[in-house]
């Protein structure tokens, strides 16, 4: 085990070892960020899937920089040394039973070769061919037959290129798609990490290290979610915002819409319900459309048919020196509000309650890989528990997830990959930059996301050290002003006297682990410390507050009566003393309650770690360990006494859309 760091530029050269505390080609450029539309075809669009086998390399020389110093970059990588096949997406770590794979740390090469449409590159009419990556972990480096086209950082967010004029240039239709991929973390990354030399030559090899982070998830790393092409005219629509409110009978629906490639266009834009029929039709890149007894977007469980979503298509039309130029893009819609008062969280105006859990995208094999059916299957379960919410922790989730949670109405906290922030390094100007270009992408991609109705920066930070005033300040105001529709929060772990970055949230959301973490094995002090826990944060703040986390690890198949830790029956037992003050707290000014752990998920190895952490109340393979029975009766019998709904039979939750 031993890694190279991102950096220098990939153009340039790269550090023999390891370590540059700054990573190449840190955007600062805020303002005017292109969009990011998720590509859908369209009848003026085309997209081609990259997934399946790609082949792949990890650059096993000493410095981690054979890749660059050799430029594997200008030929087929298998004409530079042996390669394997790795699927796409997935995570590379546990694909093979080389353990140096699993824990590599450094740069991985990834290579595709796709013979293009001859009509993509038919001159004119100029289509526009742009390259998507879902997500790559962590740090990226693309080239398209041997011409860089992109670098990004970041693991958990989209980005593209367009390489048009590359593939243009380059002889037939054989385009290759090359990637450089670096898993290694610094104090600046989000999340931070850090590279530790081992130097004591007694007990370790020669230029021996280890990564360092303070997250509590393996950090899986590889080309993580769908790759694609897409097509786009060469003038183009690059972005819709659009925003809703809603009176009784009428909603406004206010939209932007920006275009590229000229400045000679007209757009015209119509809603569609879900029949299909135009309840509203609008024109020009900014305006509002009225929408008559509209119908709204509702959360799962608060109404008999939830998550409506409308269908906003979008025409441009511009005309160009040889022809005109038509572009079509489908926008999906929800029509819902969010308010938050000193005790309430109201959707449409209603009192919100969260019943619902946190998750990982983890599984066995494919790590952090998309997985179709591991993401239905979690739906499925969600629903089953009667789960009306989650929060994407400790980072955004795919696309691919978000869109579901929009058609299945469940609400989420959309988080940032702020995790991990406990020195006081990740909390000065280099960090603050990057978390503000990363708050933007995050916004960038799920602002018209009925589902994601509040933003969290970060997941239980040093927020109690000085510097931690101005961050959370900077990061919060920054993502306000991105977003003006959106209550912000972070997740906090910190006392509620000495904690710095509350006073700028709009929700508090606490994590405590009572009689787990704290008082290891004496259940009886919960009711105590958790009512104390709330009374002291609302005392303090007079703002609502949702128990972001809570839970046991517990190995299924483990019992014990009386029950003891690790067994199914204490995670069973901690449940229901948390419950009992929930149910007290709710009638107040709690809002909320998310287990930790919606399913087991693998960590880092650790005395405390048995293959991973075990607070799921599934495992990892998605089995009920007691515990879901116990959430799954609370969660329905709470979604009974709110909704104005006849009661819902909880055995058949599968029908429920
Ligand atoms: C919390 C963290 C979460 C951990 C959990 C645990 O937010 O990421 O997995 O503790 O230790 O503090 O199980």
């Amino acid at each position: 085990m031993a890694a190279a760091a991102p950096g220098g530029s990939a153009a340039g050269l790269f550090p023999l070892l390891l370590l540059l505390p700054l990573l190449p080609g840190r955007s600062a450029a805020l303002p005017g960020m292109p969009g990011m539309l998720f590509p859908r075809d369209t009848p003026t669009r085309e997209r081609k899937e990259l997934g399946g086998l790609w082949s792949f390399r990890a650059d096993l020389s000493p410095g981690r920089n054979a890749g660059f110093a050799q430029r594997w970059y200008q030929q087929p990588l298998r004409q530079t040394g042996p390669v394997i096949d790795m699927p796409v997406p997935a995570s590379f770590n546990d694909m093979t039973q080389d353990p140096s794979l699993e824990n590599y740390i450094g740069w991985v090469w990834y290579e595709k070769e796709v013979l293009l449409p001859a009509r993509w590159l038919q001159d004119p009419p100029h289509t526009r061919v742009v390259l998507r990556f879902g997500s790559a972990h962590y740090y990226a480096v693309v080239w398209v037959n041997g011409e860089q086209v992109v670098e990004h950082e970041g693991g958990h967010l989209p980005f593209e290129a367009d390489i048009s004029n590359v593939i243009r240039g380059s002889p037939g239709t054989l385009c290759r798609i090359t990637v450089a991929l670096n898993n290694t973390l610094t104090p600046h990354t989000l999340p931070p990490g850090s590279i530790q030399y081992m130097t004591d030559k007694t007990r370790y090899p020669k230029n021996y290290f280890v990564q360092n982070t303070r997250f509590d998830f393996f950090n899986y790393a590889g080309i993580h979610r769908p790759v694609v092409l897409y097509t786009t005219p060469s003038v183009y629509i690059d972005d819709i915002t659009v925003t809703t409110t809603s009176s009784e009978h009428v909603a406004l629906v206010q939209y932007k819409v920006s275009v590229v490639g000229s400045s000679a266009y007209s757009l015209s834009l119509s809603l569609r319900d879900q029949e299909g029929k135009v309840v509203a039709t609008g024109d020009g890149p900014q305006g509002e459309l009225k929408v008559l007894n509209p119908n709204l977007w509702w959360p799962y469980l608060m109404h008999e048919n939830p998550g409506y979503l409308y269908s906003l298509e979008v025409k441009m039309q511009a005309q160009v020196a040889w022809a005109s130029l038509e572009d079509v893009y489908t926008l999906p819609v929800g029509i819902r509000t969010v308010h938050v008062t000193s005790t309430q969280f109201l959707i449409n105006g209603r009192p919100f309650y969260f019943h619902g859990v946190n998750k990982h995208e983890d599984a066995d094999i494919r790590g952090k890989g998309l997985d179709w059916a591991l993401i239905m299957k979690d739906f499925n379960l969600l629903r089953w528990l009667g789960a009306n919410s989650f929060r994407t922790s400790h980072y955004p989730y795919a696309e691919e997830i978000m869109d579901l949670c929009d058609a299945y109405g469940i609400v989420v906290i959309d988080e940032s990959p702020g995790v991990g922030i406990k020195l006081p390094e990740s909390l000065g100007n280099d960090s603050l930059s990057h978390h503000m270009v990363v708050m933007q992408e995050l916004i960038r991609r799920d602002k018209n996301r009925p589902s994601v109705v509040m933003w969290s920066v970060a997941n239980e930070p040093a927020s109690e050290l000085p510097p931690a005033d101005f961050y959370f300040r900077k990061v919060i105001s920054y993502t306000k002003a991105l977003d003006p529709s959106r209550p912000v929060t972070f997740v906090t772990e910190a006392n509620y006297a000495l904690d710095r970055g509350a006073p700028y949230v709009d929700v508090i959301c606490v994590n405590s682990y009572f009689s787990w973490y704290h008082d290891p094995g004496h259940l009886e002090v919960i009711p105590l410390q958790l009512t104390a826990q709330f009374e002291n944060w609302y005392k303090t703040y007079q703002k609502p507050i949702i128990q972001s986390e809570y839970g046991a690890d517990s190995v299924p198949g483990l019992h014990s009566d009386p029950p003891l830790m690790f067994s199914e029956e204490y995670q069973k037992a901690m449940l229901k003393e948390y419950h009992a003050v929930f149910d007290k707290k709710r009638k107040e000014y709690v809002i909320g309650e998310l287990i930790w752990n919606f399913a087991d998920f693998m960590t880092n190895q650790g005395t405390t770690r048995v293959l991973g952490n075990k607070k799921g109340i599934f495992t990892r393979q998605r089995q009920p360990k007691a515990a879901a029975f116990v959430l799954r009766e609370r969660y329905w019998k709470i979604a009974n006494e709110s909704s104005c709904l006849p009661p819902v039979k909880t055995s058949h939750s599968f029908c429920l859309k």
